[in-house]
């Protein structure tokens, strides 16, 4: 009818909850572990293709560090302790670290 409005009722919600940070997981170089090795723990923890690995394992050769994915806190230090551990049971310093996204 003529005049008869229907107005839906405004209610502000502030989101109450934000999504947990993400945390990177970063592969470190140095001048012991081998090339392919490298490789490997990429493909094996990070389920990497052989390109991928080897593209990650070189551009922390090359500038020192690479950031090889990211995940929720938990999974990443676990991870980067997974493959850390896998390195260092073969006797290779290779390590992770994890920090997180701005
Ligand atoms: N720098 C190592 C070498 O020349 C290879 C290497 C690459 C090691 C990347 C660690 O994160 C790394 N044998």
């Amino acid at each position: 009818m003529k005049g008869d409005t229907i107005t839906t009722p405004r209610i502000e919600t502030k989101p109450e909850v934000e999504r947990p940070r993400l945390h990177k997981v970063i592969l470190l170089n140095d001048d012991y572990t081998p090339r392919e090795f490298v490789v490997t723990v990429l493909k094996a923890e990070f389920r990497m293709s052989e390109e991928q690995a080897y593209r990650v394992m070189m551009t922390a050769h090359r500038r020192g560090s690479c950031v090889v994915a990211v995940y929720t806190k938990d999974v990443a230090e676990t991870k980067a302790t997974r493959a850390t551990d896998a390195a260092r049971s073969k006797g290779h310093p290779l390590t992770f670290t994890t920090e997180p996204e701005e």
